[in-house]
């Protein structure tokens, strides 16, 4: 999860989202999470459409895909993972239904709430947002690296993905504070080369 790209159809502007992914897998995107959230997202069928078509892009290039949210889509996709939010299932109760070898990530905003998803068995954090984003309407205020730092100084050696406003030039930042991976959306989706994005990304981080 060094370069995690985040992304769904609403992200990516009219381009097309297989050769967008492909392109930053290509770039050097590590891992890739599926999101399809925000007014005008696709549902039911097509959304199951996407998702199968997107993972064999990751299937091809050999990187995990993972849904954001949506168990029964994970499940209906045999997804290599699923990430939650705190509003949702634990992670204990997550992996009982998508089974025990999942990645299952968890968003945490607090070291209480990234000690209880590490307890109930969570593979990796997502934290955030560490800068402001324009790409989620209910995003937190943002953090900077503060809890990245007082992750890491209360010895929590979890994987932590920073995330929210992170591109090429801040990437860097967040690693230092402790992270040992970035996660994006719009560097990479509204980048005019998602392959050179990835690529700025790895270099940078
Ligand atoms: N989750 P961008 S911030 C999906 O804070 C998401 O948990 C966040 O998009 C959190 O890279 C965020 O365009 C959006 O800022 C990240």
């Amino acid at each position: 999860m060094q370069v995690y790209l985040i992304m769904g159809s609403v992200n990516c502007a009219g381009k097309d989202p297989a050769a967008l992914l492909r392109d930053a897998i290509e770039g050097g995107v590590t891992c890739f999470q599926f999101r399809e959230k925000g007014a005008g997202a696709l549902t039911g069928g097509a959304k199951l459409a996407l998702a199968k078509t997107l993972q064999a892009v990751c299937q091809e290039h050999a990187i995990p895909f993972i849904v954001n949210d949506d168990v029964d889509l994970a499940i209906a996709a045999r997804a290599d993972g699923i990430h939650v939010g705190q509003d949702d299932e634990s992670a204990a109760a997550i992996r009982a239904l998508i089974g025990p070898s999942a990645i299952v990530g968890v968003s945490a905003h607090t070291v209480e709430e990234a000690r209880q998803a590490i307890a109930d068995g969570a593979d990796y954090l997502g934290i955030g947002p560490i800068y402001p984003t324009g790409s989620k309407d209910d995003a937190k205020a943002p953090q900077d690296t503060r809890l990245l730092l007082e992750l890491r100084a209360a010895g929590i050696t979890a994987p932590l993905v920073g995330i929210g406003g992170i591109t090429p030039d801040n990437a860097a930042a967040v690693i230092a504070a402790g992270a040992d991976g970035v996660s994006v959306i719009s560097a990479i989706t509204h980048a005019p080369s998602a392959r050179e994005a990835a690529q700025r990304l790895r270099v940078n981080r």
